[in-house]
């Protein structure tokens, strides 16, 4: 058996598709209609280099590229790097190697191990975050956004994570604790820059209808966005007015007590000045816990009466007035009015400090609110005129009498703060602002743009950003009124990099603007974007933030940047555990390749299982696909000049097995279907020079290096890739045998394979003579045989 060498055959075609630029698109106006736009989330140019889960979205899309453009499409594919960021920050910090050089050499190996992959690239049009030509841009966005009110400075508590030694946005902080580190989130008041993604809260969740993402993503999002409606309810205390917000008004002749944040600004107008004291305690231990730990249903919750009393809005009672930490600051209005007989932890802080509990909604049976709240809808009881109406009738008509009295409105709230860009750090875009004593924040000018990162720079964190002590950086005169003034020293989230970058692709080099009009217009949206589910809510959100953002700023027409996006499902080690280092179980693709070829490990990786299922590594089936691609490569010795009638039809079954398949992306169906034409083939003993050369286009996408090569070897000059994807002939798509059930007095006992132009008599005869039927037979009197023509034989007998 002759068995190829991929060690030949990859670096011969690799060589051969970089002179040739083979993955280079234009913006070819005759081809407008037919542009396409595939894109994989880039990578951060990790030391590690290319783990095999990036094989798996890279090569997908990939075959998926290829396939297109060899149905005629323009399809532009391109990679980048997303550069900037933290961990070669705190490599930097470690070794002392710039986070430049670190990166630049995890880009080099990136750029060799994705050739080595025959990945067909536009390589003109990589791009990398960290790079100044590129970072630019994400600056002279951020200006537009300030410029716009889309940016703007304020004074708010953040996260700060002790560990990295920076603040966090609120998507970066997972229970509690740092996304990164794992340190667990404080909060501290400080000046820091946002972006006003709640402007677009609505549009943001509105939307998700119309995008063709995974179920389980949009909900992600729904539930991030949290819209939430309800009413601000007024109560009145010492003349000063403060609202509530709660969604449940229907119980407000329930409520017993209310609370204001412990940061709430009236509590010190209302506090009884004997509690000052014991108040600032309070504050200063409310201060070290996390939003999450405040809002922990099942935490105990402390609290502390302040002296002072508020009017209920409609009995006119008098209500105390509690601080308590379970009420958080940045929600709703900071106030809530406490109603334990229907809320959980009301009902909790009710009973540890002995507060009245009166329940004003019953169900049918009549649940009693003694022992915990009831949550749920029922009729009204104990609320005046509203007694005996439905709680959801209750909660409208209350909202209406509020309203009429204006002592309440409704509102819309949502769960999404504005996004906290400013990060202390140093591995970032650095934000183009001057302060200015007497000027305040001046916007760097759009000529002096890019602010370029200094490198005298000392990385060791020490809370503030490193960015301050660079003498070259730091002073600079202020470009309004001239005076000494100084530059801001934040840097921004990594995630701001990347919520533009599919743009950038469109025109890399643009010098004169982010890209140009014509370009995003001609490739964007993106048609399908590939990553993993671990971007559910902050980069996709952003994206989508930044899309609106820029739409109305006049610079793209779309506002969903990804309206088909597809998650790919993790490889697990061969032991069926996520892939980690410290495991053991992680497997490299330089190995794979090197011993099996890249034709193999993209095969194998597709052929695993569905593309967004999770699936384990089996060193097993990556023999069984180079066993597979082995036999594609003999079959050059069945070729032969007179037609094969059998083999033809394989590889014409093949062909719309195949192009459906990878229509739905299924590759792991595609790759079988092609299997069962090679068997079929060698089975048939021969195959035509032109079937041959269709099922070797079939396989190009997914194995293009060995394709290229048996195409060369088929006597084409030009690449496969030149080549139409092939069309199925339909006369040979018509099954040529056919499986017929045999039945005596009803039931089966037997089948027969015939041709399909077989006689009815013929089909008869051989029904009858099969050899289990016979034995059935034994005995009995055929008293008639029906012919159901292409399903079965029914032979009828005399008992
Ligand atoms: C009274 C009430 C009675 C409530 C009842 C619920 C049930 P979502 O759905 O998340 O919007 N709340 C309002 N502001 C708060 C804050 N800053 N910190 C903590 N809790 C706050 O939740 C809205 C409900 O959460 C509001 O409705 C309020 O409690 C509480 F039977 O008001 B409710
Ligand atoms: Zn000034």
């Amino acid at each position: 058996m002759r068995i190829f060498s991929h060690q030949d055959i990859e670096p011969k075609w690799q060589k051969v598709w970089e002179t040739n630029k083979a993955g280079q698109v234009t913006e070819d106006p005759a081809l407008k209609d037919q542009a396409l736009y595939y894109l994989v989330m880039f990578p951060y140019p990790s030391g590690s280099g290319l783990h095999v889960g990036h094989v798996e979205s890279y090569a997908a899309v990939d075959i998926l590229t290829r396939f297109e453009r060899m149905r005629g499409k323009n399809v532009l594919m391109p990679m980048g790097f997303d550069s900037f960021g933290l961990p070669a920050e705190n490599y930097a910090i470690k070794t002392g190697i710039h986070p430049s050089e670190t990166t630049q050499t995890a880009i080099a190996t990136f750029v060799h191990q994705l050739k080595t992959l025959g990945i067909s690239y536009d390589w003109d049009r990589v791009i990398s975050t960290s790079d100044p030509e590129y970072y630019k841009w994400t600056q002279w966005i951020f200006l537009k956004f300030y410029e716009n009110d889309l940016a703007y400075r304020a004074k708010a508590a953040v996260n700060w994570c002790s560990g990295c030694h920076t603040v966090l946005a609120n998507e970066q902080v997972v229970n509690g604790a740092c996304e990164r580190c794992g340190t667990e989130v404080m909060q501290k008041d400080l000046e820091q820059w946002f972006f006003r993604i709640t402007k677009y809260a609505e549009e943001l969740l509105q939307d998700l209808d119309k995008l063709d993402w995974p179920e389980r993503i949009k909900a992600m999002q729904r539930n991030w966005i949290g819209k939430s409606e309800g009413v601000e309810v007024v109560f009145k205390s010492k003349e000063k007015e403060f609202p509530v917000f709660t969604t449940r008004p229907d119980t407000l002749y329930g409520v017993s007590y209310v609370v204001l944040a412990p940061e709430h600004p009236l509590v010190d107008i209302l506090a009884n000045s004997d509690l000052k004291e014991a108040i600032a305690t309070y504050r200063e231990a409310a201060k070290l816990k996390s939003e999450l730990e405040r809002r922990e249903l099942q935490k105990d919750k402390t609290g502390l009466f302040i002296g002072a009393y508020a009017t209920h809005p409609l009995t006119g009672a008098e209500i105390p007035i509690w601080i308590a930490d379970y009420v958080l600051t940045n929600y709703g209005t900071g106030a809530v009015m406490g109603v334990p007989a229907h809320d959980s932890r009301d009902y909790v802080f009710a009973k540890k400090y002995d507060l009245p509990i009166k329940q004003v909604i019953v169900s049918k049976e009549g649940a009693s609110s003694e022992n915990e709240a009831y949550t749920e809808e029922g009729t009204m009881i104990d609320s005046e005129e509203f007694s005996g109406l439905s709680s959801s009738e209750a909660l409208e008509k209350i909202s209406d009498e509020l309203e009429k009295n204006g002592k309440g409105k409704r509102v819309i709230n949502y769960r999404v703060r504005d996004w906290l860009v400013s990060r202390q750090r140093y591995w970032g875009a650095p934000i183009p602002i001057i302060r200015c004593e007497d000027c305040g924040l001046v916007p760097v000018k759009e000529a002096d743009l890019p602010v370029l990162l200094p490198t005298d720079v000392d990385f060791l964190p020490t809370g503030e950003s490193p960015l301050v002590n660079s003498k070259t950086f730091h002073d600079v005169n202020c470009p309004t009124c001239g005076k000494t003034a100084r530059r801001e020293s934040d840097t921004m989230d990594t995630f701001v990099d990347s919520s533009w970058y599919y743009l950038r692709y469109c025109d890399p080099h643009n010098t004169k603007a982010l890209a140009g009009a014509d370009k995003i217009d001609y490739w964007c949206p993106v048609d399908l974007y590939v990553g993993g589910a671990e971007h559910a809510v902050l980069h996709l959100l952003y994206s989508r933030f930044f899309a609106r953002a820029l739409k109305d700023l006049g610079i793209v027409s779309f506002d969903e940047p990804f309206p088909k996006l597809r998650n790919q499902g993790l490889i697990l080690g061969p032991d069926g555990e996520k892939m980690s280092k410290s495991k053991g179980n992680v497997v490299n693709p330089n190995e794979i390749i090197s011993e099996y070829g890249a034709d193999t490990l993209r095969l194998y990786e597709m052929f695993l299982g569905p593309l967004e299922d999770a699936k384990p590594w089996d060193t097993k089936g990556l023999i069984g696909v180079r066993r597979f691609l082995d036999k594609v490569w003999t079959l050059r010795d069945l070729v032969s000049d007179t037609p094969n009638t059998e083999s033809d039809k394989a590889v014409h079954k093949a062909i719309v097995r195949v192009t459906e398949d990878l229509e739905a992306m299924k590759f792991n169906t595609a790759i079988s279907a092609m299997m069962s034409c090679v068997n079929a083939v060698q089975a048939a003993g021969s195959i035509s020079h032109e079937s041959y050369c269709m099922l070797v286009c079939l396989l190009s996408p997914f194995a293009p290096h060995l394709a290229e090569e048996i195409w060369e070897v088929l006597g084409n000059t030009t690449s496969i890739f030149k080549a139409p994807w092939p069309e199925a002939n339909e006369a040979l798509l018509v099954e040529s045998t056919l499986k017929l059930v045999i039945q005596i007095g009803g039931k089966v006992r037997g089948t027969i394979e015939v041709p399909a132009d077989t006689e009815k008599d013929e089909i008869i005869k051989m029904a009858t003579e099969h050899e289990n039927v016979q034995t059935h037979l034994a005995g009995k009197e055929i008293q008639k045989v029906v012919y159901v023509p292409g399903r079965l034989v029914s032979i009828v007998v005399n008992e």
